[in-house]
């Protein structure tokens, strides 16, 4: 009791000193602590995806070093998670301790078969505190998300309007791509790529590891593939390598987000890097230069030899067992220095091998040239008559069409950095499209933006690239098509603009925004 009246105290001291206007509070009693709050106007929420339903009811909670963040069974490692990103925000000590809560805590509680959708959760921000619910740990964690979002300081004081909401996710798929082969980015550079991800609900990242001017992941049965394939990127600097303890600790990093990593080794085209550092992987038996170009399609592995296959067999052995995930991506894409026949019949023989080290296999479009067994799953990026073909053999699309998802195109005629062999793609093109208007819904696994990186050589251009088109696909995987549009994202994305000023991140400032 002594212990309660002291920081029952303290918390109206605080209010008290804070002296804000419209500051309410109840009475005092030993049961219920006086919660700080206020009944200011609350400013529209402007989350970044948009959730399903979203009711202000009118003035703000305050987070305070006294809001603690309690959770039951199972609900420990997010209401960690989400202590830290409070505490970092807004520079208080934010505690975690078990339930039950007192009033003004937030309250993380896991409800099986309360029927909140996979992956969803409810949200009530009221006078007693801020209460999340959901039925599995990945609801938990995207309530957190959204609880960061929602969390406003003005005057010093730090704050979340009073709602109600209701959230859950559209696809199941909802990723990003990063190409950490035509220009190397390490460990650090992606991490803070899983947490901006993560920001943003996304849950799948797809790492590019290999191409015709590198290959960025340590093979311990083939080690010139790094020594010498992962020594050079484009425009001939030294490139780089993830070791296979780097690799671990982001997909670590990653699942502790809920996101799971999706390691692609591109055979049997885009694959120079590996031919040089292999003279007995070519036919003739000799190793082509290392290449600093950004031409595609002129290489290809020598698809029929023995040599290939083991190497094959062992590397995909290598990365199916430093990946806990189910997917193995083995790209396929524009292998135009491969017969067609040979194509189908390698790639047939790799369905096998995948398959036989437990995963499923993921390859972009063209792999619906192949017959495939049932149970792999394409990426669609040009819509040809390869893809219709993956999706009438029942396979699962991830959507990527380069004339909207595309993030290594040029916002316009102005950008500094980026292709535009698609056409440029404006914050309102990466936006304003959605998958069923491309294929029909029960095709759809879910939507997907790749960042090639020929002209991305630094942070700076990856984040001007990235963002905040990034943030769209975010919400066209996440949010219910009814309700979205341009004109309703442009002020959410304006107001979405001071989050990522405030996390770091150097979004191109499109004309088209009122930021
Ligand atoms: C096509 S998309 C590619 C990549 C390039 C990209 C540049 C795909 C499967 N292949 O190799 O980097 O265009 O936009």
């Amino acid at each position: 009791m002594h212990d309660v009246g002291i920081r029952l105290t303290a918390l109206v001291t605080m209010v008290g000193a804070l002296s804000l206007s419209g500051c309410s509070s109840s009475n005092p009693t030993d049961a219920e602590p006086v919660v700080a709050q206020d009944d200011d106007d609350a400013a529209p929420a402007g989350l970044v995806p948009k959730p399903r339903e979203l009711t202000l009811s009118g003035g703000h909670l305050h987070l305070t070093s006294t809001t603690r963040v309690v959770s039951g069974e199972g609900g420990q490692s997010v209401a960690s998670y989400l202590a830290d990103a409070l505490s970092d925000r807004s520079s208080q000590t934010i505690d975690v301790a078990r339930s039950p809560a007192r009033a003004g805590d937030v309250s993380l509680e896991l409800a099986e078969g309360a029927g909140i959708a996979a992956e969803g959760y409810e949200l009530t921000i009221d006078p007693s505190g801020v209460r999340l619910v959901a039925s599995d740990a990945p609801g938990l964690f995207y309530g957190a998300q959204t609880l960061r979002q929602l969390l406003v300081e003005a005057d010093g004081v730090w704050k979340w309007p009073r709602l109600t909401l209701t959230d859950a996710p559209r696809f199941e798929w909802r990723g990003v791509m990063l190409d950490i082969a035509r220009h190397f980015f390490g460990l650090e550079e992606l991490k803070r790529l899983v947490d901006l991800a993560a920001f943003h609900k996304l849950n799948r990242l797809h790492l590019h590891l290999t191409d015709d001017q590198g290959w960025r992941l340590e093979i311990e049965s083939w080690p010139n593939l790094t020594t010498i394939g992962g020594s050079t990127q484009v425009g001939g600097g030294p490139g780089g390598f993830l070791t296979r303890a780097d690799y671990r600790e982001l997909v670590e990093h990653a699942e502790a987000r809920f996101i799971t990593v999706v390691p692609e080794i591109d055979i049997p085209g885009h694959t120079n890097a590996a031919l040089a550092s292999y003279p007995e992987l070519n036919e003739s038996g000799e190793a082509p230069e290392l290449y600093t170009g950004t031409s595609v399609g002129f290489s290809s592995l020598w698809t029929e030899s023995e040599v290939t296959r083991r190497f094959v067999r062992e590397v995909l052995a290598e990365v199916a067992s430093l990946t806990p995930g189910p997917w193995l991506h083995v790209g396929g894409d524009e292998a135009h220095a491969t017969s067609e026949e040979e194509y189908r019949a390698f790639m047939q023989w790799v369905q096998t091998e995948v398959t036989g080290l437990g995963k499923t296999l993921v390859g972009w479009e063209e792999v619906g040239a192949a017959e495939l067994e049932a149970g792999y799953v394409a990426q669609s990026w040009l819509g040809s008559a390869k893809a219709q073909r993956a999706a009438d053999a029942g396979a699962p699309l991830i959507v990527s069409p380069a004339g909207h998802a595309y993030l290594d195109m040029k916002y316009d005629a102005a950008s500094p950095v980026g292709l535009s062999w698609v056409g440029f793609v404006s914050v309102e093109r990466a936006y304003d499209w959605d998958p069923e208007d491309l294929f029909p819904a029960a095709n759809i696994l879910g939507v997907e933006a790749p960042l090639w990186t020929e002209t991305v050589e630094t942070r700076e251009h990856l984040d001007f690239l990235m963002w905040p088109r990034l943030a769209g696909h975010a919400e066209i995987a996440w949010s219910p098509r009814a309700g979205r549009s341009w004109d309703e994202y442009r002020p959410r994305l304006a107001r979405h603009g001071q989050r990522l000023t405030q996390l770091g991140v150097g979004y191109h400032r499109s004309s088209l925004i009122d930021w």
